[in-house]
């Protein structure tokens, strides 16, 4: 039997010291030390040896016992050293590796065209202001000049959300908005910038959403003469200092006098060409000076303020900027698109 042991403890330990797993040093232990592993049936084969011999015997499975977990102990440890290392050297990260490049997003070309204007009115002192986009009649129409049944709301139909709310046809409520929180006692010198809605079929140049920029100056003693420096300005340094620009007698509900702007056409210089249709000129904006009754119901006393405004289309002005022939381009989200004016 102590030949027997000795033999268990030899095959033990080697197979410990072949094995490359840990699930094999479990395998192992089970068939030496577990409950019907080698180790167990030999021990329980004691009852038949004599007196003399159990103790001997005994104590001799013992040494075998301690032996193999010693063993199986340390080899334990060794694998899972070396197991830890192995995960360690997959899992390592080459720092020296070039870098993926980075996909850079920019700003919508409406976007750009929009921050371009507000830059240029910032510089000549006016403010950015912001509204809602769900507007109540009342400012989007009644404070405008344009009460319940005016033939000119026919042509800004829009989306209503009840009678009384809608989609804002233009911006202009949030110029009355501001005239009213500055109550009638300071300049007001903005321009808004923003999305607005009209009931249309959408075409190449028509979009039921759209983009518009207004801006306002009110204040005592000014006059029609500064709109045109004011646009004028604007139209060079928009468009190139080259361009001339020109104001026709229009009609708008809430200015009187009301004009349209036109800047000579770069393409022909004037001669007329099919980008100006002929004519020379380009149609760029509307404009005029503010209607006494919007003064006074926006809470300025038209008698000592006067105001200009005038208004226009970042999508039409990116059009003829830079030759965008569908409006409809701008709100497709076609990536192919929008990337030819990402900036580098
Ligand atoms: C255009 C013409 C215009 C205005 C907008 C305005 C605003 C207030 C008072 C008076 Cl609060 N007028 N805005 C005036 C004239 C023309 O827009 O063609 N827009 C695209």
């Amino acid at each position: 039997m102590k030949e027997q042991l000795e033999t268990i403890q030899k095959e033990a330990l080697e197979e410990i010291k072949k094995a490359e797993e840990l699930k094999e040093l479990q395998g192992i232990k089970v068939a030496y030390l577990g409950k019907k592993g080698s180790l167990t049936q030999v021990l329980r084969g004691m009852g038949k040896l004599s007196k003399e011999e159990r103790p001997v015997v005994g104590e001799k499975a013992n040494q075998v016992r301690e032996a193999i977990t010693k063993s199986l102990d340390e080899e334990t440890a060794n694998l899972e050293k070396l197991e830890m290392e192995k995960q360690l050297e997959k899992e390592a990260i080459d720092v020296t590796l070039p870098g993926r490049p980075i996909k850079v997003g920019g700003a919508h070309l409406l976007t750009q065209i929009i921050e371009e204007i507000e830059d240029l009115f910032i510089g000549m002192g006016y403010e950015v202001r912001e509204g809602p986009e769900v507007e109540t009649d009342y400012f989007n129409f009644e404070a405008l000049n344009l009460p319940k049944g005016h033939p000119a709301r026919d042509m800004q139909d829009t989306f209503y959300i009840t009678e009384e709310l809608l989609m804002r046809t233009h911006t202009s409520p949030v110029q009355a908005r501001t005239m009213l929180e500055y109550e009638g006692d300071k300049p007001v010198k903005m321009i808004c910038p923003g999305k607005v809605y009209r009931r249309d079929s959408d075409d190449a140049t028509h979009s039921h959403q759209f983009t518009q920029i207004e801006g306002l100056y009110v204040d005592k003693h000014v006059r029609m003469s500064d709109l045109k420096g004011t646009l004028d300005i604007f139209a060079k340094k928009m468009f190139g200092e080259d361009r001339k620009i020109r104001l026709r007698p229009s009609y708008f509900p809430f200015t009187e006098p009301s004009v349209e702007m036109d800047i000579s056409c770069k393409v022909c210089q004037g001669k007329g060409c099919s980008v100006c249709k002929g004519s020379g000129w380009i149609e760029i904006l509307g404009g005029g000076m503010v209607h006494p009754n919007v003064l006074q119901v926006a809470g300025y006393d038209p008698d000592i303020y006067t105001g200009f405004a005038f208004g226009m289309g970042p999508d039409r002005i990116a059009m003829l900027k830079y030759g965008v022939d569908d409006i409809r381009h701008f709100y497709r989200n076609d990536i192919r698109f929008l990337q030819q004016f990402h900036q580098a």
